[in-house]
């Protein structure tokens, strides 16, 4: 039978465990600020949500947009803080990488090593033992460690849920928020409630990850502060006073990887998004790319209020346009094609048949929306004015001027995004005119704009004026692939 000791390799993925959960809780936080309401139903309904850590209220007399609801929460909790989910996402994502790299060896040298019945009972004995562990711990004593074991009844059941049931859980309900895999995997998503009942539950899993680090550590400080460290930083109970130094070390090298990680998010984050952007961008590529739409949501699943983000335009000139319901619009297509075109929306629609689809939208800031939208399967306009073998995105571009909607972004300037050629393709990537049966409305882009239903929301410009195809990206802009990766530092490519 194998010793049940504290191999090197073990205490190492333990203080790894750490680095890595903390950046995960504090990212996370940040992300959760961006959008700071938990619900259970798919619509994200103003209202339903079953927990807000927010004391914002919304205007019920004007339109606001999901902006407004953001937060701003201190850097203490959040990485980095001060509404930058852009930054706050680069570590929650680079973070998983690392997490999960840390949880596969573990896993792979438990099982590799024997030591896997450290967390693995040999018998059903120990349902009983940890129901009598638990009762002398709640009558404030100690209760005996298993046998030959480093842990008691009740403590290897709890790691045991912790390593094989809450970790997986976490990885499984954060997939299910990523809009290609539910593009692609309907009932993955339905597997967990739904979009916003998997953010809930992800949300919980956190919640039980604290409620764990904090009876871990009272455990630890219960049953010997001073000989468990010892064991977590030599393997056996030595030198305690050096033991104790060494993990206050440890401890202190994870703070100023916060540290670090925040100065440098918050001072350079066009920096962090090119560095952590780099990996994520070809992790991204090679797991969620394949992941094309399938969705075909029920009309009884349509959002009875899709919510909005994103102000419409308002110069004299869009307001012209509005007023004549848009017959005075037109769509200019051009750069690299081989027949430049200028389109009303009626020669638009003539191009080819509506397609309508029922899908569910993903913003980036966590709320979701079912909606029906109809119009032109954009490689239908492509075939149309076929580009050039040169050209490799297309950058579409709004009527919209941020400089007055997002004044704390650094930029202000005209809204667009880029999306690479294959994405354009897609069956599900529409220019739509209509939603939910009638013309689009001005708050969702009338009169026409993009959708992608396996990216995040904010690559779906609203209230277009203008397609060019180019064979890069670099000179439009600030060179980073849209209005928010230029302005704001998110990833592009967003599949998650
Ligand atoms: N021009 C423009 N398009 C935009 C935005 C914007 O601010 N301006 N917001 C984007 C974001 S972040 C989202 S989530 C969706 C929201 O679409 P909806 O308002 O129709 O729900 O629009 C996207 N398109
Ligand atoms: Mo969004």
């Amino acid at each position: 039978m194998t010793t049940l000791d504290f191999p090197a390799w073990l205490r190492i993925e333990h203080w790894l465990n750490v680095l890595f959960l903390t950046l995960l809780i504090r990212s996370g936080h940040e992300i959760l600020a961006t959008h700071p309401k938990l619900y259970w139903r798919d619509d994200s309904r103003p209202g339903t949500e079953w927990a807000r850590f927010t004391r914002k209220t919304m205007p019920t007399d004007k339109l606001y947009d999901t902006l407004d609801e953001e937060e701003s929460y201190s850097p203490v909790i959040a990485l980095p803080g001060r509404k930058m989910l852009g930054m706050g996402r680069h570590w929650h994502f680079i973070s998983v990488l690392g997490w999960i790299a840390t949880g596969v060896a573990y896993i792979a040298l438990l099982f590799g090593t024997g030591q896997w019945h450290r967390y693995i009972p040999y018998s059903w004995e120990i349902v009983p033992t940890a129901w009598n562990d638990l009762l002398t711990y709640l009558s404030f004593d100690l209760p005996p460690l298993l046998p030959g074991e480093p842990l008691d009844g009740i403590q290897k059941l709890t790691y045991a849920a912790v390593i094989f049931l809450l970790a997986p859980f976490q990885i499984l309900t954060g997939a299910a928020q990523s809009p290609a895999v539910e593009a692609r995997f309907p009932w993955y998503v339905r597997l967990f409630g739904g979009r916003q009942a998997a953010r809930s539950l992800h949300f919980l899993g956190l919640v039980a990850f604290l409620a764990f680090i904090v009876v871990h550590v009272a455990m630890i400080a219960l049953w010997g502060w001073g000989e468990l460290n010892a064991l977590m930083i030599f393997g056996e109970v030595r030198d305690t006073g050096w033991a104790n130094a060494a993990s206050l070390g440890i401890l202190a090298a994870i703070v100023l990887v916060h540290v670090a990680a925040t100065e440098w998010s918050l001072h350079h984050p066009r920096s962090v998004q090119r560095v952590l952007g780099a990996v994520l961008e070809k992790v991204r590529h090679v797991a969620l790319r394949p992941l094309v739409s399938r969705q075909d949501y029920s009309r009884a699943a349509l959002s009875p209020e899709h919510r909005v983000n994103g102000k419409p335009p308002d110069s004299d000139a869009y307001k012209t346009l509005a007023v004549h319901g848009f017959a005075d619009w037109c769509l200019d297509v051009g750069g690299l094609v081989e027949r430049p075109v200028r389109l009303s929306l009626d020669e638009l629609r003539g191009l080819g048949e509506a397609q309508t689809q029922r899908v569910l939208h993903n913003c980036v800031q966590g709320w979701s929306s079912i909606g029906e939208w109809t119009g032109l399967p954009l490689r239908e306009l492509l075939d149309h004015v076929r580009p050039m073998p040169e050209a490799r995105y297309l950058c579409v571009l709004s009527l919209q001027d941020n400089a007055r909607d997002e004044p704390s972004a650094d930029g202000g300037g005209r809204f667009y995004e880029v999306i690479d050629l294959e994405l354009a393709r897609q069956s599900h990537t529409l220019l739509a005119y209509g939603m939910n049966g009638g013309a689009l409305p001005i708050k969702h882009g009338a009169p026409l704009r993009l959708r992608i239903e396996n990216q995040v929301g904010f690559k779906m410009v609203k209230w277009i004026e203008r397609i060019e195809l180019v064979s890069s990206y670099d000179v439009i802009g600030r060179g980073a692939g849209g209005w928010r990766e230029d302005n704001v530092y998110y990833d592009k490519d967003v599949a998650i």
